[in-house]
């Protein structure tokens, strides 16, 4: 498997999409909230390691950009050592990520315990500097009290529940919101043959104008390193 996801993560890479990592206390919710926000068919179990292996699935933004978004398996407290080693893979993917989305179960009678215990893996596995955004899920079941408590306590974070889509909208539009920007500028005029170029910059890049003109597509905006290459040799001043 390790081999398969190196491969993953260098296409990723190459391709520059941004990765989102779901991480958090074991039975959390976190396959559930994956499900939610990707409307993917993940299992979802009630058991301690369902999630073996990292499930990622392709989604997009409102307004066209690619990205990913992985399932992990699920923290507990004083993880063993032998099964970070396990897991390293998997861990690694999570200190790769472009952002985390740190899910805690605000039903849990020690939800801040679960996010101490979740943040001390981070800190093993090198993945403290990645930003990170605190889900707190099960909003439904959870006592408004300590709700209001995890707000205050956590300003970077949005309450959720993955059983009934509550946040969901607004947790997806702060995703949205923290994903890497693209960091060249172009403006380009692609001839008609190269639509193919024309939609790479839809999934990857950011639009900031089109036009069609007699000789092609006008559109200036950004784009990450390799994508610009690519478009140099369209443009224009
Ligand atoms: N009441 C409630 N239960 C939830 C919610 N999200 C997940 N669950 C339940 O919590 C359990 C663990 O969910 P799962 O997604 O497998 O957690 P994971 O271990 O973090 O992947 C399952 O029984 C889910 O049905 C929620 O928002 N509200
Ligand atoms: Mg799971």
């Amino acid at each position: 498997m390790k081999g398969t996801r190196d491969t993953k993560r260098q296409e990723r890479k190459r391709h520059s999409i941004p990765s989102v990592s779901i991480a958090g206390y074991t039975n959390a919710g976190k396959s559930s909230l994956l499900n939610r926000l990707t409307d993917a068919g993940v299992l979802v179990e009630d058991s301690l390691f369902a999630t073996l292996d990292p499930t990622t699935r392709r989604t997009t933004t409102a307004d066209g950009r690619v990205y990913t978004m992985s399932d992990t398996v699920g923290f507990v407290r004083h993880l063993p050592h032998q099964l970070v080693e396990a897991f390293r893979s998997t861990l690694e993917e999570v200190a790769d990520s472009d952002l985390i989305l740190h899910v805690v179960d605000g039903s849990h009678p020690d939800p801040e315990g679960q996010l101490a215990a979740v943040r001390e893996v981070f800190a093993e596995i090198g993945a403290s500097q990645v930003p990170e955004l605190v889900v707190i899920n099960k909003a439904d079941a959870a006592d408004p009290m300590v709700l209001a408590r995890l707000r205050q306590q956590e300003p970077h974070s949005v309450v959720v529940s993955a059983k009934t889509g509550e946040g969901i909208a607004e947790a997806l539009a702060l995703v949205e919101g923290e994903l890497p920007r693209p960091g060249v500028e172009f403006k380009v005029l692609l001839p008609y043959e190269r639509g193919d170029l024309v939609n790479r910059i839809h999934q990857q890049g950011e639009i900031a104008s089109m036009e069609h003109t007699g000789e092609g597509t006008l559109v200036s905006g950004r784009a990450h390193e390799d994508l610009a290459g690519e478009l140099a040799a369209y443009a224009v001043t």
